[in-house]
């Protein structure tokens, strides 16, 4: 089993950090990493993730650590996280995150400031016949 974690973070910028677009309100990222930010590449080959059309190039895949996007941007939309092993008999996951860029009360909007909004989903990934690659790379973790 291997705990992992999948999420964003976003932190409003100002116009004068990203000049070339203004209608861009937050900087964000989307990651698939260990709960103590582990590197995952053990048992994970790649990660593909699905953005918004939106976004020039919306299918991001990316195939070594650290697994994770960095955009601007303006709006919140669900983001596909799909996640193939290494051990190419294992099945790939897809999980959806929610990017969220505010956050939810209006309390915590004011109390803000440039402070991040942070949501992560704590996940497990089981392996059924892990390989010895495997479970070497799991007694480091
Ligand atoms: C909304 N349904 O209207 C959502 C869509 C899309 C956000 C949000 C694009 C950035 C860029 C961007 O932030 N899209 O132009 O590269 O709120």
């Amino acid at each position: 089993m291997v705990p992992f974690i999948y999420g964003s973070t976003a932190t409003p910028i100002s116009k004068k950090d990203n000049p070339s677009d203004p209608s861009h309100t937050h900087k964000w990222s989307v990651y698939v990493r260990g709960v103590n930010g582990e590197d995952l590449s053990f048992c994970i080959k790649r990660v593909t993730i699905k953005l918004h059309e939106s976004f020039a190039v919306p299918t991001r895949v990316i195939e070594s650590p650290p697994f994770e996007v960095t955009e601007t941007g303006w709006g919140e939309f669900e983001i596909m996280i799909k996640i193939s092993f290494v051990d190419s008999n294992e099945r790939p996951v897809t999980l959806y995150h929610q990017l969220q860029l505010y956050p939810k009360d209006e309390a915590a909007i004011q109390a803000q400031g440039k402070k991040p909004v942070i949501i992560n989903h704590y996940e497990e990934l089981v392996f059924n016949e892990p390989t010895e690659d495997m479970i070497e790379g799991l007694r480091a973790y």
